[in-house]
């Protein structure tokens, strides 16, 4: 039976186009705002930092912090949605100018233990046993500057004392290769799922591949989403598209490379991704040039072009494609996919 997928994304996805060379361009939208948009486009879960479900929470109490996030929670029932993750925003704080868990400083590795801790806490009190931790800055722009190994045994007592704060919290990795560090200490879904069996509870860690960061490593993103899967480790996604190797662009999914969306789209739909509830993310941004009115458009459109492409996914004919693979007619097969792509099969 085919699967049916939910869409997610994160508050940051509707964004005011700023970028290291320059100031905003459009106004923010307030988050009470932004919330009633993601039905109108066709999403269902909400993927949050810490600080968006509860602003400025450093400056907070434990107490406060619930409080707020518990009406976070009435909130989203109130548009009919729910909360997929929370992430914990590392890379902010002056804090972490040199990474949260594999500094060097004691006092800014505890920091980061502690800020997690309260993340896992606004997590469960918005509903959700999940948590995505993308390492940003746990890395290095010398390689001098860490003990590299030293930093990969730090990872694992960050994520076990996570495992530990929460009996029932589920983590997934997010990794990237690159940016904002030089070189990033966990840079791929292999090195994540490698991680995740050095902790005490395996079980509990997974992964989330992010098309872009799979394509910035020089790798397939539906080879990577293919890897998490083989291992059920395959707990979130986020979906975009990038033009090659530079800054992560979170293009609008499907937008430079419909093929390699196409292969995405095969691989979760196969896969039956989705059954245990898990949601298709989308982290795409609007460019920069894009005028305030249309700035949510990069969001449906992706989902549209995801819907597409599972049209064309379910469409293909099974039988043919086995024995075109049978008689290792392979140039027919990439035929017969790009037709089925141009909508000429
Ligand atoms: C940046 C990441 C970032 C994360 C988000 C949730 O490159 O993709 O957007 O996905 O912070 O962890
Ligand atoms: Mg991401």
């Amino acid at each position: 039976m085919p699967g049916t997928f939910r869409f997610s994304f994160g508050p940051w996805n509707i964004h005011e186009g700023a970028d290291p060379f320059g100031p905003m361009v459009r106004p923010t939208v307030p988050f009470a705002e932004k919330l009633t948009l993601y039905k109108k486009l066709g999403f269902d879960g909400v993927q949050f930092h810490d600080d968006d479900a509860v602003p400025e929470l450093n400056d907070k109490s434990s107490a406060q912090i619930e409080k707020e996030a518990q009406e976070m929670r009435r909130m989203l029932e109130g548009e009919g949605l729910v909360a997929e993750f929370v992430a914990p925003r590392l890379w902010e704080d002056s804090r972490t100018i040199d990474g949260g868990f594999t500094a060097n400083s004691e006092r800014d590795r505890q920091y980061a233990i502690d800020r997690t801790r309260q993340c896992i806490d606004i997590a469960r009190a918005v509903g959700t046993n999940f948590m995505v931790v993308w390492l940003a800055r746990e890395g290095t722009y010398i390689r001098e500057a860490k003990d590299a190994k030293l930093a990969v045994e730090r990872l694992v007592t960050a994520i076990n004392q996570m495992l530990a704060h929460d009996s029932d919290i589920r983590i997934a990795i997010e990794p990237k290769p690159n940016e904002p560090m030089d070189l990033a200490y966990i840079p791929t879904i292999g090195h994540a799922i490698g991680l995740s069996y050095l902790t005490d509870d395996p079980s509990r860690v997974g992964s989330l591949v992010e098309s872009a960061h799979a394509i910035l490593a020089g790798l397939d993103p539906s080879d990577e989403m293919a890897y998490a899967l083989a291992h059920n480790k395959l707990w979130s996604v986020h979906l975009n598209d990038q033009n090659g190797l530079k800054f992560d662009e979170d293009k609008a999914f499907g937008a430079v490379d419909l093929r390699r969306a196409f292969m995405q789209v095969w691989v979760l739909d196969r896969s039956g991704y989705g059954r245990n509830g898990e949601f298709v993310g989308l982290d795409v941004k609007a460019m920069r040039t894009q005028k305030a009115e249309q700035a949510t458009q990069h969001l449906s459109n992706s989902r549209e072009i995801f819907l597409a492409l599972l049209d064309v996914v379910r469409g293909l004919d099974a039988e043919r494609i086995d024995s075109l693979i049978a008689e290792r007619n392979y140039e027919l097969l990439e035929m017969e996919i790009i037709r089925a792509l141009m909508g000429r099969s």
